[in-house]
């Protein structure tokens, strides 16, 4: 059975990269709802049903557990959606918060996620009930979902762009930052550039993932090794070229046809 991947975008290709490197031998289904990106300005009903559509989705498909690979819908949706989902589901605030705990040394961690994220403040609530001496400082900078979906990072304007956007961390006092929206490390550099490589980076996705790892072999659910390759299938609710070109440039042309998952309403 496979593992199911969510997100609103390409974002969640993040956490996709890391299961390729951890659990190659698992099958997975991936669906990006480009159709509702970004998720990050959108009320909390509104995220909980699209997140809701696509787990009922991905159940169908009778999948063996869930990696909710988008922090937006992790904050909000995940605490209604998990309570009725008959699989496993790992969101990846959790494993953020764990992983900038482990990596700060000065207690002072920055999250930078989407406008809902911040204002939920779910990071500042899991961090500081880990570690109540940490402090966290949120940043949204929702403007970089797009600069991610656009796909355009060799272009100067975006580094110029991204910088504008970072320049107000200048003052913030951290060692550690929370790439809080699963898009952002596929820009990690270039806000690695904009910070002057002050943070060491927190990968949201790819934390969520190396617990999966490890709940699949305590749980002996994880596939054993087989001579053929494992399976991966792609669904976009948008436009189908867009999660081809953009993902395959981030995951090396992995990403072979992308159907489109017609909105069941
Ligand atoms: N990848 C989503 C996240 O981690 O929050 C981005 C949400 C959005 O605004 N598209």
């Amino acid at each position: 059975r496979p593992i199911g991947y969510f997100d609103s975008g390409i974002g969640g290709l993040t956490a996709l990269k890391e299961h390729f490197a951890l659990l190659p031998q698992e099958d997975t289904i991936y669906v990006a709802d480009e159709a509702h990106l970004p998720y990050g300005t959108k009320t909390q009903t509104e995220i909980t049903d699209y997140s809701q559509k696509i787990v009922d989705f991905l159940i169908s498909k009778d999948v063996k557990a869930i990696v909710c690979a988008c922090n937006t819908s992790s904050a909000i949706a995940l605490p209604v959606i998990e309570k009725t989902c008959p699989v496993p589901i790992f969101g990846v605030i959790e494993a953020g918060s764990q992983q900038a705990i482990k990596l700060t040394s000065t207690n002072q961690i920055v999250v930078l996620a989407t406008k809902a994220t911040v204002k939920s403040r779910k990071y500042d609530e899991t961090i500081q009930k880990i570690n109540p001496d940490c402090t966290v400082t949120d940043f949204a900078a929702q403007e970089l979902v797009q600069i991610v979906e656009a796909g355009d990072y060799q272009n100067p304007n975006v580094q110029a762009e991204i910088d504008r956007l970072l320049a107000p961390l200048e003052n913030i006092d951290a060692d550690t930052m929370v790439l809080g929206c699963t898009h952002f490390p596929i820009i990690e550099k270039l806000i690695n550039n904009a910070t002057n490589q002050r943070f060491q980076m927190v990968n949201s996705g790819q934390e969520a993932v190396k617990n999966l790892t490890e709940f699949l072999k305590t749980n002996d659910l994880a596939c054993e090794e087989s001579s053929t390759p494992a399976q991966h299938i792609f669904y976009t609710t948008g436009n189908p070229a867009v999660l081809q070109n953009v993902g395959n440039k981030f995951l090396g042309e992995k990403i072979q046809a992308v159907q489109h998952l017609a909105e069941e309403s």
